[in-house]
């Protein structure tokens, strides 16, 4: 496994970073800092001075300490100081630093003195206009930050996947059909599995005489034709969805497929680990001078530079090169692995179909179990359930179990989470159920300390199985709850009680990174339709590769379970 310059480079550079996030000592970071530029002019690599044996402290700048941390690296491919640092920090704020105009010095600042952990709460206490008031900040900068924000959200407005999804698939099958085509794929965020994308990046094979360019933009469903060329096109359809068609030879399919499906920082960090190999890498292929040695297939792309396939949800430069370097990827939960969906609404509340027919879509969608779980009386345009309707339908569930086949209802309720903390139905009731998940449905805007207390005061309560839709965000129209999200998944743990990846597609909540806090703390996560009809069973592989994306495993999702393990796991957060 190669370790090159480099990475080692960029080790001490995040070590800094965090050490700075921290209030480390500032000597302390300065000396990282130098390391970093100091490993990176080196003409000399460091790999094979270590195997040679050579005194690392000799060179500049490198003590003991520091000589100690490259042999780690070098010699097992991570660094334990930094994975130290990285879990004592919120995931959230090392994306703070790609802010423009914002250090370690400032994400600090604005973390300690505002609390601020994530984009959506930097952009919040900008708009409110906290952040002047923080020490070394100031109108101005506060002005800048909010445009550097509002540039990244104003840009172009971004699909839900789910949304894009059908016009791909569409799309697909069309060109599928043109002359001289071999293969179509989704590639870009779509099929990195982003919860919106910006634009879709189709790439083809084709023979070099196939009429694919104009076929594309003579498509029925385009607008506007953007740009037009031999191997590449850009169209806007009539939703205003952009899409890109590159067209390659059959040969360079996985390079170009490796390059097309980014993300772009993913690419870079692949492009420099060829060229530290002596290696050109572009989406034509890899190349040691003229000559080609690999990029007909993205396992060869992967291979040429020393690393095992990595699948395209990991592709964010979120540590999955060195993960892979180590040999520790993921094995990420596959869709058949989902033995049930414990989310699902009837027509006895705000659903469309009946449980029967719920349930009947259930099994066609490979499902073993599926838990019926209604809004509470508090939610009233959605026909909440007080006590005796709720009563009514345990019974009704009874029944219909004994005749269902290949399927099992499980009785559970979708109980609001009052503003003060406690549940909208009485222990006495709950109690008689198999689960409950519980969620906030109005007051979303309280400040985040009290927001914070709701939460943790609900999973308090003695009968507490799941949070739904943690951040409470909807895509484009409603943003994340001001919520301590690493204490609430925290306090999980301790209540050993579950978070929902809610799979609707204007939901997908929790967000990657926070599902991926969630398997660190080894908290277990429910991939959950909120079904309200027969055919959202359908959303459950969004919600799927949101979990891909957290880096969960078969392991860490509590519906991959079977019915047999499943009910001591929920029975267990029904009687505390
Ligand atoms: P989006 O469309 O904003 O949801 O995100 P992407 O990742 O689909 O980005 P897009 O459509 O701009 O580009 C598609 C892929 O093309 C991207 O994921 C990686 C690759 N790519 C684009 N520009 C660059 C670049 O400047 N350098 C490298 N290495 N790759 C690039
Ligand atoms: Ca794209
Ligand atoms: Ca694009």
């Amino acid at each position: 496994m190669p370790v090159l310059n480099p990475d080692i480079a960029r080790a001490f550079d995040e070590i800094a970073d965090l050490l700075e996030i921290e209030d480390a000592n500032p000597f302390r970071v300065r000396a990282y800092r130098t390391a970093a530029r100091l490993v990176l002019g080196l003409s000399s690599d460091l790999k094979t001075m270590v195997e040679a044996g050579e005194d690392l402290t000799e060179l500049p700048g490198i003590g003991e300490d520091l000589a100690k941390k490259i042999i780690e690296i070098v010699t097992t491919g991570h660094c334990s100081f930094l994975e130290k640092l990285e879990k004592q920090t919120p995931p959230a704020l090392t994306e703070l630093l790609k802010v423009p105009g914002l250090g370690p010095k400032r994400v600090k600042a604005l973390w300690h003195e505002l609390d601020v952990e994530t984009v959506d709460q930097l952009t919040r206490a900008a708009r409110e206009g906290r952040i002047r008031s923080v020490p070394g900040f100031g109108e101005k900068t506060e002005a800048r930050i909010l445009e550097a924000l509002q540039a990244q959200i104003a840009a172009v407005p971004r699909f839900p996947i789910a949304v894009a999804a059908p016009y791909a698939a569409a799309l697909v099958r069309y060109l599928q059909n043109v002359p001289g085509v071999r293969r179509v794929v989704v590639a870009g965020s779509f099929r990195r599995g982003r919860d919106t994308v910006g634009d879709l990046d189709i790439l083809a094979t084709v023979a070099a005489d196939s009429p694919i360019m104009e076929r594309f933009t003579a498509y029925e469903d385009v607008a506007e034709v953007f740009s037009q060329g031999t191997t590449r096109a850009t169209v806007i359809l009539r939703n205003k969805l952009q899409v890109d068609l590159r067209a390659v030879d059959e040969s360079a399919y996985g390079a170009a497929l490796h390059y097309f499906t980014g993300s772009k920082s993913h690419n870079i960090a692949i492009r420099r680990m060829g060229q530290d190999m002596g290696l050109k890498v572009n989406e034509y292929g890899l190349f040691r001078g003229k000559e080609r040695i690999a990029g007909d297939t993205e396992e060869s792309v992967y291979a040429a530079v020393g690393l095992p396939y990595i699948e395209p949800e990991l592709r964010e430069n979120r540590g999955e090169i060195q993960a892979a370097r180590a040999g520790h990827l993921p094995k990420l939960v596959a869709m058949g692995d989902l033995r049930g969906d414990l989310h699902a609404h009837s027509k006895a509340s705000d659903g469309h179909h009946s449980m029967r027919d719920m349930a009947a879509a259930a099994r066609a969608a490979g499902l073993e179990y599926l838990a019926i779980t209604e809004h509470s009386r508090h939610l009233t345009i959605a026909h909440g359930l007080d006590p005796v309707r709720l009563r009514r339908q345990m019974d009704e569930i009874d029944a219909l179990n004994t005749e269902l086949d290949g399927i099992t209802l499980l009785k559970g309720i979708e109980v609001d989470i009052l503003e003060d903390g406690s549940l909208d139905l009485p222990d006495s009731i709950l109690s008689d159920l198999e689960l409950v998940v519980a969620a906030v449905h109005y007051r979303f805007d309280l400040p985040r300390g009290k927001q914070t207390a709701r939460i943790l005061k609900a999973m308090d309560s003695p009968h507490f199985t799941i949070l739904a839709h943690p951040s409470g965000r909807l895509i484009g129209s409603r943003e994340p709850m001001d919520v301590d999200m690493p204490r609430i998944i925290r306090h999980a743990r301790e209540r050993g009680c579950f978070l929902e990846i809610n799979a609707q597609p204007e939901r997908l909540d929790l967000v990657d990174i926070h599902a991926r806090t969630a398997k660190e703390e080894g908290v277990l996560l429910a991939v959950n339709s909120d079904a309200h009809s027969i055919h959202d069973f359908d959303n459950l592989r969004f919600g799927l590769q949101q979990a891909q994306r957290g880096w969960l495993e078969m392991k860490d999702v509590l519906n991959t379970r079977t019915l047999k393990e499943l009910r001591p796991l929920l029975a267990a957060t029904m009687s505390r």
